[in-house]
C-alpha cells in the first residue's frame, strides 16, 4: 500500500523554509521533508516551481504553494 503524503522541498539553513516547517509543524501537516542541495536542485522541484526557490509545498493534490 502507498500512501500519499504531501511534499515540502525545503533547506535546512534557509530562514524561508524554516518558516514553511515550522507551519507545517503548527498545522499538524505530515509532509515529506525533501532536503534540497541549491547548487544541484532537483528537476522534479523545477517542474512545478521554475523560479528555483525554497520552500516549495506540494500538496497532494497537486496544488503548488511556492511562497512562505
Ligand atoms: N519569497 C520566497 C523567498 C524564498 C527564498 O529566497 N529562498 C532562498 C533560500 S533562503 C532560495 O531558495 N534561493 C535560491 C537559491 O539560492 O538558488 C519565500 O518567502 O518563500
Amino acid at each position: 500500500m502507498t500512501t500519499s503524503l504531501h511534499r515540502l522541498y525545503s533547506f535546512r539553513r534557509c530562514p524561508y523554509a524554516m518558516r514553511a516547517r515550522l507551519g507545517t509543524l503548527f498545522a499538524e501537516l505530515k509532509v515529506e521533508l525533501r532536503e534540497v542541495i541549491l547548487k544541484n536542485k532537483p528537476a522534479q522541484m523545477l517542474a512545478i516551481s521554475p523560479k528555483g526557490t525554497v520552500p516549495v509545498l506540494q500538496l497532494f493534490d497537486g496544488t503548488v504553494i511556492e511562497e512562505s
